[in-house]
């Protein structure tokens, strides 16, 4: 558009500038204006001799989804993020551009992107658990607005495989005859601050770990960050053995000066203290807002099932028990609890206190969940809320044990326990057993 020299430019109304395809989108310019002052974003006036000139720049309607991989590998495990395979899909179901590929660590895999919802996925991995968090909620679902730049974490830890449990679960496995118990860890993360709506300053991260089983220590205790390190111990180890009592609450920090919007993920990992080295996994998700006047919400929940020692051979009825707190400072809106392996997942009245319907700071809701464990499990009970347009979530994992069947040994691996064979294999060898004990019966009566 060309202006005339020393004419008055007076647009009342938005004048469209036309349209271009670039990138595969279309892009149109607009010309919103109510003076020859040209009001409006990325919009330059200029005058030479031939006239005045607009020069208009076009904002890309494409948004940015950057994909983290973090692997937490205490314990034994030796996998990198590039041995995940990531997947980014329309939320319709067609991969995008560059989607399947290996993962990649802090800051990501980039993916440029229409604005839409679109999901976020792994191909799982045998001993690792996977936990979404960041711009994602917990099923990997992020909506992209045009001009969006989005970061989601796909976090996993390492996990040994489930112990072994011999037909007698008091004194079996390599326990020694110590009685095999489940342990559990817990971790609350508060940030402080949780916003820096002036932009760039320190957060200091403080981590609270305890132990939740509250029945034996937990050894090698140890928290890993997605986003801040070195994460220092403080205080807490009362009895200075480098374990975990019951009772005791070990205190951490770690300090980072953040430039945008982070989401943090820690992982914190402990064993049992006893032959079976069982692992006891807690995470804790947290979103410091920068540059923006927002406080987003903080959820924790942990989870403990009813059995803690291991069930004989065909298992037994669990109850998972879950508490949900509020360890932030803004109420929650849709509050909800789901577990992997037991549903449906059961709200128990009375943790409201103020009866809003809203998780406020300082209330404590519970939720149960009931179900039958036939073999060994290892589940993960997700929570989520929503506040100031940000969803917190919470991870808590936990495992019910189940001990091998009362038979020599069939050469199964723990994992398999419980399989249909092993199933085959006992009914096989209970009917052989049923009918020695009938022909017995019978010869003892002939014999009368
Ligand atoms: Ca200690
Ligand atoms: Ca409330």
């Amino acid at each position: 558009m060309q202006i005339a020299s020393n004419s008055t430019l007076n647009i009342l109304y938005s004048y469209n500038l036309g349209s271009g395809v670039v990138g595969g989108n279309t892009l149109t310019a607009r010309l919103v204006a109510t003076t020859d002052a040209v009001a409006g974003s990325g919009i330059v006036v200029s005058s030479n001799s031939s006239g005045v000139s607009a020069t208009v720049t076009i904002a890309s309607t494409l948004a940015t989804l950057h994909v983290i991989k973090a692997v937490v590998n205490t314990g034994g495990g030796t996998a990198l993020p590039a041995n995940f395979s990531l997947h980014v899909t329309l939320s319709g179901g067609a991969e995008v551009s560059g989607s399947p590929q290996a993962g990649t660590d802090d800051p990501g895999t980039s993916y440029s992107l229409s604005a839409g919802t679109y999901i976020v996925s792994e191909d799982a991995k045998t001993s690792y658990t996977g936990i979404l968090s960041g711009g994602c909620n917990s099923g990997g679902s992020v909506t992209l607005s045009a001009g969006q730049d989005k970061t989601c974490t796909i976090t996993n830890t390492y996990v040994p495989p489930l112990p072994e449990v011999a037909s007698d679960p008091i004194s079996g496995g390599s326990g020694g005859g110590s009685v095999i118990r489940t342990p559990l860890i817990g971790i609350l993360k508060v940030p402080t601050p949780l916003a820096l709506p002036g932009g760039f300053g320190p957060v200091t991260y403080n981590y609270t770990v305890w132990n939740v089983g509250g029945k034996q220590a937990l050894t090698d205790v140890s928290i890993k960050g997605d986003t801040c390190s070195p994460i220092v111990l403080l205080s807490g180890d009362l009895n200075s053995n480098n374990k975990l009592d019951p009772g005791e609450i070990w205190k951490f920090s770690c300090t980072k000066t953040l430039s945008k919007t982070t989401t943090n993920t820690a992982v914190a990992t402990g064993y049992s203290d006893d032959g079976f080295r069982q692992v006891a996994i807690a995470t804790a998700i947290a979103t410091v807002v920068v540059g923006e006047p927002l406080t987003p919400p903080l959820i924790n929940i942990i989870k403990v099932p009813s059995r803690l020692t291991p069930f004989s051979f065909g298992g037994g009825n669990v109850t998972y028990t879950y508490t949900v707190t509020n360890p932030g400072v803004v109420a929650m809106s849709g509050v909800t609890v789901t577990d992997d392996k037991c549903g449906p997942v059961s709200r128990v009245s009375g943790g409201d206190a103020n009866s809003n319907n809203l998780l406020d700071p300082g209330e404590i809701w519970t939720y149960t969940c009931k179900t039958n464990v036939p073999v060994s499990t290892r589940n993960v009970a997700t929570a989520e809320g929503e506040a100031n347009g940000f969803t917190a979530i919470g991870y808590a994992f936990a495992t019910v044990l189940v001990s091998a069947p009362s038979l020599p040994n069939t050469g199964l691996s723990p994992v398999e326990k419980g399989t249909p064979l092993d199933v085959i294999v006992l009914a096989v060898i209970l009917l052989l057993v049923s009918v020695l004990f009938v022909a017995v019966f019978k010869k003892t009566r002939n014999s009368v």
